[in-house]
């Protein structure tokens, strides 16, 4: 059985959680974990997996990376996700009795990284559907919201709104088949919305519900920004193929047809369930 969360949220950060539909949780993962992240992400920069987006060097200066569903074959990612209590966080936040690994994103931001992270919200990017659906975001190094740590909507995770996804690099890909409407432009108008963001530190949770619309700015900061979010399937998570989402998993991943809840247990492991 997975290990329990080292630090639960409280009663309070829960509460935000529900109403914000993000709440910060300071220390929430070990030191050993972060430092281990930290050397994965030194070795995904030269050798990356499968499932990259890569700004690369650009026009400015800097570099945005991601690399996601790398826990299959790292083992790191695998502990991490599976042993470092982040499952236990996502299943508490989400008041699920169980929490599903759904995949995980390494995100690296070089210093004089222009590229924000584009406001978006992730449900809309993925094939499930669901309330119970959120991300455990672990900051591995210290970044403000000045240099690049996350933004969000407060409340927006109640909008009951379903935008269109996006590519992070702006470069033509899987989201181009989505049909819908776009993401309101937070950016030129952040005044009319209620914006939160969070300075971290390494080992810092940021818990965020798969429907709240959220963004980063660009790295001006001097160090690297790295972090690995893990997406967790929560109780009522149920298999959403749809055109333009993240194509990283499909039918063939399930047995499970749309509509239903995934048993699959080698590629969508139980991180955490309700003991007994
Ligand atoms: O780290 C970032 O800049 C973006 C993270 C994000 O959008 C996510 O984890 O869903």
């Amino acid at each position: 059985m997975p290990e329990r969360s080292p630090v639960l949220p409280t009663d309070e950060q829960v509460a935000t959680f529900q109403e914000d539909g993000v709440v910060h949780v300071p220390g929430a993962v070990d030191a050993a974990f972060v430092d281990e992240v930290l050397a994965l992400a030194d070795r995904q920069l030269v050798e990356p997996g499968p499932w990259v987006t890569d700004t690369g060097a650009e026009a400015v200066a800097g570099r945005l990376f991601t690399s996601r569903y790398l826990w299959r074959d790292e083992p790191v990612v695998r502990r991490f996700a599976l042993e470092s209590g982040v499952a236990g966080l996502a299943a508490a936040c989400l008041g699920s009795s169980s929490v599903r690994l759904y995949f995980d994103h390494l995100l690296v931001k070089e210093p004089g990284t222009a590229s924000p992270t584009p406001w978006h919200q992730d449900i809309p990017y993925w094939p499930f559907l669901g309330r119970s659906i959120c991300s455990v975001w672990v900051a591995c190094t210290s970044s403000t919201v000045a240099d690049s740590s996350l933004e969000f909507v407060r409340g927006s995770h109640r909008w009951d709104r379903y935008f269109a996804p996006s590519s992070f690099d702006g470069e033509p890909g899987w989201t181009d088949d989505f049909e819908g409407e776009e993401v309101p432009d937070v950016e030129a108008d952040r005044a009319a919305y209620d914006v939160v963001g969070f300075d971290v530190e390494p080992g810092d949770a940021i818990v965020f519900s798969a429907w709240a619309v959220h963004g980063a700015r660009g790295n001006d900061g001097t160090g690297r920004r790295v972090a690995l979010s893990t997406r967790w399937l929560g109780d009522d998570a149920v298999w959403h193929p749809h055109p333009g989402c993240d194509p990283t998993v499909t039918q063939a991943d399930t047995t499970a047809v749309p509509g239903q809840y995934l048993a699959d247990d080698d590629r969508f492991p139980v991180g955490w369930s309700v003991p007994g």
